[in-house]
């Protein structure tokens, strides 16, 4: 899946970058793109043994401002810990090296990809012996399911693909071997027309999207959609707070489509998606089949929140030129 980059990517010969990265943090140095560069022996390359995160900085009227970067370093560590990668950094560390990159870069805004992988000293599937190593990469990333799906509302579609389980994959850590489930729902909708999937579990309750969680409003009560194989999302748990600051009332629910097909809003949140309104699910309108009044208002709050525009929330962030 790819948001909408300054670039086209399609074109470009494997030797080129259209990202934009501009300067790549790689292992303790700040290097151009071109320079950070891996054997084609990788381990992760070869068995998704990679775990990263996704985080977003944003333009505020201190400088750019990175939002809830610690947690984000500490889910990091989390998701090695998972795999049993035997890391040495620190999420204080993690958390500078962000901070550099963006400064290295000059950046304002952008979306924050930090990766830890094993490397190429051996291959099969024991990672025992390889070295892990660390990158971070700062994108010039727009709205990431486009202008239109957050203007008029995504439309989603239920993944013939069923969300990986807990019992299967680790579905806790962001690890890249377990973005295959999400990389072949995200193609099979867009190939069908919609703007992302929707993954629900082997028994048929809904998970998640492709890289969101999933909030629906029915009545006056928002519901954020649990599931034990859901990824804990860092958005979501801003959207409850904000959600509760605003005086509505938030339940954590478990549901199956059928309950989404009938509410009254649907709304997808991640870093990524930020928080995009749902129009439809399976060409079912959902309420009147445009983006609903409440996701389109916590969508603008959520905007106000990450920019430093509300006073209140300025511990969720890092202004970097501080
Ligand atoms: N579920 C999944 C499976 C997921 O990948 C994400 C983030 C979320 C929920 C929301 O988590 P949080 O960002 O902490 O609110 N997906 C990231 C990757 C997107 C991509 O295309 O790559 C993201 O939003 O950065």
């Amino acid at each position: 899946m790819s948001a909408s980059t300054s670039e086209s990517t399609s074109t470009a010969p494997a030797t080129t970058s259209s990202t934009n990265a501009g300067l790549i943090w790689f292992d303790g140095r700040i290097v151009p793109e071109a320079e950070a560069t891996v054997s084609v022996l990788t381990h992760a390359m070869h068995y998704g043994t990679s775990v990263f995160e996704g985080i977003r900085a944003y333009e505020s009227d201190r400088g750019a401002a990175v939002f809830r970067l610690h947690e984000h370093s500490v889910r990091l560590l989390e998701s090695a810990k998972i795999l049993g990668m035997k890391t040495t950094w620190t999420a204080e560390q993690i958390d500078q090296a962000i901070v550099d990159t963006i400064k290295a870069n000059e950046r304002v805004s952008c979306y924050i990809r930090p990766l830890i992988w094993y490397g190429a000293e051996s291959l099969g599937v024991n990672p025992g012996r390889n070295t892990l190593h660390l990158m971070v990469a700062t994108l010039p990333w727009g709205i990431y399911l486009g202008d239109d799906a957050v203007r008029k509302g995504a439309a989603l579609m239920t993944s013939s693909w069923r969300r990986s389980s807990g019992d299967i994959m680790p579905t806790k850590a962001k690890a890249g071997g377990n973005y295959v489930n999400s990389v072949l729902a995200n193609a099979e909708a867009r190939d069908n027309g919609f703007d992302e999937a929707l993954l629900l579990d082997k028994e048929g309750y809904v998970a998640e999207g492709s890289g969101e969680n999933i909030f629906f409003l029915k009545g006056d009560t928002l519901y954020a959609l649990a599931h034990s194989v859901n990824l804990r999302g860092i958005t979501r748990d801003t959207v409850i707070q904000l959600a509760r600051d605003m005086g509505t009332r938030v339940e954590a629910t478990m549901a199956t489509r059928d309950e989404l097909y009938t509410a009254d809003e649907v709304f997808m949140v991640g870093t990524a998606a930020e928080v995009t309104p749902i129009a439809s699910i399976d060409r079912r309108p959902i309420g009147p089949g445009v983006a609903g009044p409440f996701g389109l208002a916590m969508r603008e709050r959520y905007l106000e929140v990450v920019s430093g525009k509300v006073a209140a929330y300025h511990d969720w962030l890092t202004f970097v030129h501080d």
